[in-house]
């Protein structure tokens, strides 16, 4: 017969080990239910592809962790303007945050080789640039100050447009105002294009153009439709001087705060959302044309592109000083081999 001690010792280890498993229970059911809820800064309102693709992103960051990651969209610049969240995305302000790389690249300098007007043949061409190691290496740039890029989204061509005067010459832009978005390589291109550079927030830009303080602004269809721009500057210059690709961004704090499982599949969500994105901004920029043309926009072509893509010959000159190799291997890239 066991003795009285034994027994109540066994009976205390039972209970104790009870307890112990009950907690640990406890505590899986907790982390099964616990769930962390991030901010992602949009620039644009909800209709546009981008801002569509952030939520298909989101969404299905919060379905294949299964809750745990939540990430809430902020549409139409509601979090700031996008060179100040690109800053507070920099400081941990700002978990994450879909942007253009032109606000990047004042921070991140190799980030103005990927903008260089005239730089890419097609859209093809900056996707095999992007999706190679110079796309890799952009990010790791980024992470030196303190970015975490995601992934690439397209953002299409930008083009001129204009209030009164049409562009169809290089010389029809002399001496004109357009806003243009916030870096000095875009300043670079008004000097060399010989127009008034207006570095301007973008939620400034329907106002400026309304008010007739700038004579045009440039970019691609979707964000001159849904920003409103066409309603007030109607001449349009299929010119595509600029391809500006665009980055899922995230701070190093928001990084470190998700597990690696999870970062895990936040990344290969977002590399299948570039896809989705992808597609989405080749059917929206047909749609949107087609509006905008219905709209009364008049859509013009330049008489002699190649007289615009001389023009800024000196840029492309200016910045191989530095990135010279970069320069060459991307215009290497033109023609798939
Ligand atoms: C749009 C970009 C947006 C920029 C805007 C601009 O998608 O991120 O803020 O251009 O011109 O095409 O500032």
């Amino acid at each position: 017969m066991m003795n009285k001690k034994l027994m109540v010792w066994l009976i205390l280890l039972i209970t104790i080990s009870l307890i112990l498993q009950g907690c640990s229970s406890e505590q899986k059911n907790l982390k099964d239910t616990y769930s962390q809820t991030f901010r992602l800064a949009e620039s644009h309102p909800s209709d546009h592809p981008t801002a569509k693709a952030d939520v298909e992103f989101a969404k299905r960051v919060e379905e294949e962790t299964d809750g745990r990651i939540k990430i809430v969209v902020y549409f139409d610049k509601s979090l700031g303007e996008e060179k100040d969240v690109t800053k507070e995305v920099q400081f941990g302000a700002i978990d994450f945050s879909r942007v253009s790389i032109a606000p990047m690249a004042d921070i991140v300098p190799e980030m103005y080789v990927l903008q260089l007007p005239f730089l890419y043949a097609d859209r093809e061409h900056m996707w095999r640039v992007l999706n190679s190691e110079i796309g890799d290496y952009m990010i790791d740039a980024a992470a030196e100050h303190g970015f975490i890029g995601l992934t690439w989204f397209d953002a299409g061509a930008r083009s001129f447009y204009t209030i009164d005067k049409p562009i169809t010459k290089m010389e029809d832009l002399e001496g004109m105002s357009i806003r243009l978005q916030e870096n000095k390589l875009m300043q670079d291109m008004a000097d060399a294009m010989n127009f008034i550079g207006e570095g301007r927030p973008y939620g400034e830009v329907f106002s400026l153009l309304q008010q007739h303080e700038v004579d045009g602004a440039e970019n691609n269809f979707s964000s001159y439709l849904t920003a409103s721009h066409y309603q007030v500057a109607k001449y349009y210059t299929m010119d595509e001087h600029q391809r500006v690709p665009e980055l899922i961004i995230a701070s190093e704090e928001a990084r470190a705060s998700i597990s690696d499982e999870d970062w895990a599949i936040i990344m290969s969500v977002a590399k299948e959302t570039t896809e989705y994105q992808k597609q989405l901004w080749e059917e929206m920029e047909i749609e949107a044309k087609e509006k905008l043309v219905s709209e009364g926009v008049i859509m013009l072509e330049p008489d002699d592109r190649q007289s615009f893509v001389d023009a800024v010959a000196p840029i492309h000159e200016k910045y191989a000083e530095e990135y010279g190799d970069l320069i060459q291997q991307i215009k290497a890239m033109a023609y798939e081999n």
